[in-house]
C-alpha cells in the first residue's frame, strides 16, 4: 500500500498579486490575508484526511513548472490563476497534462466585473469553477475534491 502522504495530497496554487490579499482593495478581495487562507486550507485538509500544499507565484513559468511537478504526486488541484486566468495559454496547456480533478477558484465574481475578466482560459480544462464566494470558495473546492477523491479510492 502507498503511504498516506503519497496518496492524499491536494495542491492549491495562487497566482499573481494574491500575496497582497488583505493589504489592498479589501472592498474587492476582502480583509483576509493569504496566510489566513492557507492556514484554513491546511486545517480543513487535516480534518478531511488530506495534506494540503500551497504555492503562490507572480510568475507564469513558475506556475507552469509547479503544475508539471505535481503530475504524479497529487490527487487534486485548486487554482486561482489571478490575472493569468484571462490570458495564459501556457497555464491552460499545463493543466491539460494533468489527469486529476482541477477546480478553478476566484475570490471575486469575475462575471460581475470588467468584460475582460469574463473569459477564463482555464475554465474549459477545469472540472468546475467557483467564483465570487470570497475565501470560502477555496474551502468549498477542497471539500469537493476530498469527497471526489474518496469516492474513487
Ligand atoms: O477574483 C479573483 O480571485 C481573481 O482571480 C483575482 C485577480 C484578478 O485579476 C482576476 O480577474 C480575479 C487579481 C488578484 C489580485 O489580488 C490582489 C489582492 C489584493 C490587492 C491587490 C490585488
Amino acid at each position: 500500500m502507498e503511504p498516506l502522504s503519497e496518496l492524499r495530497k491536494i495542491l492549491v496554487i495562487h497566482g499573481p498579486n494574491l500575496n497582497m490579499l488583505g493589504k489592498r482593495e479589501p472592498e474587492v478581495y476582502g480583509n483576509v490575508s493569504l496566510d489566513d487562507i492557507n492556514a484554513e486550507l491546511h486545517e480543513t485538509g487535516n480534518r478531511l484526511g488530506f495534506r494540503v500544499d500551497t504555492f503562490q507565484s507572480n510568475h507564469e513559468g513558475a506556475i507552469v513548472d509547479k503544475i508539471q511537478e505535481i503530475m504524479h504526486s497529487h490527487r487534486g488541484l485548486i487554482i486561482n490563476p489571478g490575472a493569468y486566468t484571462h490570458t495564459s495559454v501556457a497555464i491552460r496547456d499545463a493543466l491539460l497534462l494533468l489527469n486529476i480533478p482541477v477546480v478553478e477558484v476566484h475570490l471575486s465574481n469575475i462575471y460581475k466585473r470588467e468584460p475582460f475578466r469574463h473569459h477564463s482560459m482555464v475554465a474549459g480544462v477545469a472540472l468546475g469553477q467557483i467564483s465570487g464566494l470570497g475565501s470560502d470558495g477555496y474551502i468549498l473546492a477542497l471539500e469537493f475534491l476530498a469527497r471526489r477523491c474518496q469516492s474513487v479510492d
